[in-house]
């Protein structure tokens, strides 16, 4: 069914629906209850937004070009009628979507909301390691969840994105991204996404868990800085075109919801057995490397809490609760 319009976002949608074909202004006029000036506003405000919206002489308006830009509409474009994403929240520059999720979750957001922006000027990994999140060139988002779970199960959402982005990477741009356990992604053995897991729970039960996902996108190799040019990658760099980005974030909002739903009405089991064969880390000897101490052996396999197993070298299975995973010599 088409969009009614009524104001300008519902106006956008209804020339996106128009598929390139003029809509005739009087008609929309008409149909939103305003003069024909009152559209020709909202065109205006569609313009300085960055959509190019041109005037066919007696024929009405055409969507010429979109933006390249994390807004609700542009997302939603790719989503359909995905029931997953309840809303979207798009900034322009924040300092990191983490601790606006957190904010937003326990005010009652929803699940399924996601915080997005174009840029973060204090985007942080693990441990408060810095996350390098470029203007425009990567998709840098939370997505909250509140699923009815005890909070040991949470880490699993960590494993539950990753097989998403995969899919969410190989349905985009055709490319094969693999799990670095427990949250990177990794293609041509550079990373191209950080996932971060935090949560609120109480004792027996989650509250909200907030997955922090940065993709890089379009970067080009000197889009990073000094310090990651050896271990980073993007995935146009990988694929070697541009990629829309909306496109690729709704990609990745529908897997998450997809999966999400598996997880919860089958078990971890389905998941267990996507993320061993995405993993980069199963099979390979490797140094987890923790706190207090280094383990070195071989990755055989998650369990059921997504803890990895590594068998030693004297033939002990050690469970790797967190760490960072180096390849051992
Ligand atoms: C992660 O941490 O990989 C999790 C990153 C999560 C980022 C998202 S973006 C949206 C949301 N808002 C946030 O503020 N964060 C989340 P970790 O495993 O600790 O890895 C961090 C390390 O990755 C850094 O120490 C760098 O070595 C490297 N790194 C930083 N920026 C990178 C980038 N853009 N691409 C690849 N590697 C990067």
């Amino acid at each position: 069914m088409e969009s009614k319009v009524k104001d300008k976002d519902s106006l956008l949608r209804r020339l996106m629906e128009a598929g390139g074909e003029p809509v005739s202004g009087q008609m929309l006029a008409d149909e939103a209850g305003v003069s024909r000036t009152a559209i020709w506003k909202w065109v205006r405000e569609l313009e300085e937004e960055g959509y190019t919206v041109r005037s066919v002489r007696k024929k009405g308006y055409v969507l010429e070009a979109m933006p390249d830009l994390l807004t609700p509409a542009l997302i939603r474009r790719h989503l359909k009628d995905d029931p997953f994403v309840s809303d979207i929240i798009h900034y322009e520059s924040v300092g990191s979507t983490m601790p606006i999720a957190h904010r937003e979750a326990q005010n009652g957001a929803s699940g399924g909301t996601v915080i997005v922006a174009e840029e973060q000027t204090e985007g942080r990994g693990r441990l408060a390691r810095p996350w390098s999140s470029t203007a425009g060139k990567g998709i840098w988002m939370s997505v909250i969840l509140k699923p009815d779970i005890p909070p040991h199960r949470a880490p699993q959402f960590t494993l539950i994105a990753a097989v998403s982005i995969c899919r969410a990477i190989r349905e985009t741009a055709g490319v094969e991204a693999r799990i670095k356990w427990p949250n990177d992604l990794l293609i041509g053995g550079r990373k191209v996404t950080g996932i971060l897991t935090e949560l609120q729970a109480d004792p027996d039960r989650v509250q909200a868990i907030i997955i922090g996902i940065g993709i890089n996108v379009n970067q080009e190799t000197e889009d990073f800085p000094e310090e990651l040019a050896d271990i980073a990658t993007s995935v146009r760099i990988q694929s070697g075109h541009r990629i829309d980005r909306a496109a690729l974030a709704a990609a990745v909002l529908r897997n998450i919801g997809f999966y999400s739903k598996i997880y919860l009405e089958e078990g971890f089991a389905p998941i267990k057995m996507l993320w061993e064969e995405n993993s980069d880390t199963i099979g390979r000897k490797v140094n987890a490397v923790m706190m207090r101490e280094t383990v070195t052996g071989t990755a055989i396999g998650i369990t059921e809490e997504g803890v990895l197993e590594i068998r030693t070298e004297d033939g002990a299975i050690r469970g790797i609760y967190s760490a960072d995973i180096e390849p051992a010599e």
